[in-house]
């Protein structure tokens, strides 16, 4: 079987989700919350069940590396991940295989493209929430191998348009790798969308009453560029990542999504949006690139 990416989902990862839900490997306990994205979470998931992937591969602004493109090279990982931010929704407890045969595929590629690339050996490293987030959330069985790729500091350091031109780079390594390794991948871009938020929580966080887009600009910017998706725009969509990251304070400004279509080299079919949601504000959207369905290998 050749290799090639099955799906790519736009991913986000506010820990409140993991918490609303109640897993076993989350500490804290709550009364749910935030159903609109985590019934859209369902949604994907009964896509993907339908759907047969050798491999997670996911990218996250939450493992931060300031020079350079990081893998996770180690074959297991195992620990506890604690949110820095919101210490009292998401203490997880985890236990995850790695790819690594794809992820030094990835690296590789990524250094023969002239990119900064480097693999993470340190054992005793602790998985960032956003990644065990995403991958929870799009699949909590956790009986699949992942590669986790970090979010390099070059968009903040350079500009948006050098940051653009390094994930594009990124994603195209990145499918070639895939395809030369013959993997069957499930890419997950692990980013809110408008990321303007409150910066006072509830007494109970799951107070819905309480939850709300942060600004009517950040939902227009949301609206504008989730249309791009279900039109199949996604060129279109990455020339406007950059206004829609400085004006919307977006989290796409971590480069997951661009990374993402890179990859996909620019889907030009509707993406399906399973969710559009706040979470303390961030606009936030569960959406599927479905290339299967697109050209009609899978019922809609
Ligand atoms: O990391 C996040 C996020 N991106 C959005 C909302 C809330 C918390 O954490
Ligand atoms: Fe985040």
């Amino acid at each position: 079987m050749s290799g090639r990416i099955v799906s790519g989902v736009l991913a986000p990862h506010p820990p409140h989700l993991v918490y609303a839900e109640n897993p076993p490997q989350n500490e804290p306990r709550s009364e749910g919350g935030w159903e609109e994205l985590r019934w859209g979470y369902e949604r994907l998931r009964r896509n993907l069940a339908r759907k047969e992937f050798d491999v997670i591969v996911v990218h996250s602004p939450h493992w931060k590396t300031v020079v350079g493109h990081h893998f996770l090279g180690v074959p297991e990982f195992s620990g506890l991940s604690v949110d820095p931010v919101f210490p009292n929704l998401f203490r997880y407890r985890y236990d995850l295989q790695v790819d690594v045969e794809l992820a030094e595929a990835m690296h590789d590629a990524a250094r023969d493209a002239g990119l900064v690339a480097k693999m993470m050996r340190n054992p005793d490293f602790r998985v960032d929430y956003g990644t065990l987030t995403a991958c929870h959330l799009a699949h909590p069985a956790w009986d699949k191998p992942i590669v986790a790729v970090s979010s390099n500091s070059d968009y903040h350091y350079f500009s948006d348009d050098y940051g653009q031109e390094q994930m594009l780079a990124l994603g195209r390594a990145t499918r070639h790798a895939i395809e030369a390794t013959g993997r069957r991948a499930l890419l997950l871009a692990s980013n809110s969308l408008s990321h303007r938020h409150f910066t006072v929580e509830p007494a109970v966080p799951e107070d819905m009453s309480h939850e709300h887009v942060y600004s009517h600009n950040g939902y227009l910017w949301d609206m504008r560029v989730l249309q791009m998706m279900r039109e199949g725009r996604t060129r279109d969509l990455l020339e406007a990542m950059p206004d829609f990251i400085d004006q919307s304070v977006s989290e796409a400004r971590e480069g997951c999504l661009t990374w993402m279509l890179g990859a996909m080299d620019f889907p030009d079919y509707p993406a399906e949006v399973h969710a559009y949601g706040s979470v303390i504000g961030t606009g936030n959207a569960v959406v599927e690139w479905d290339p299967e369905r697109a050209c009609g290998e899978v019922p809609a």
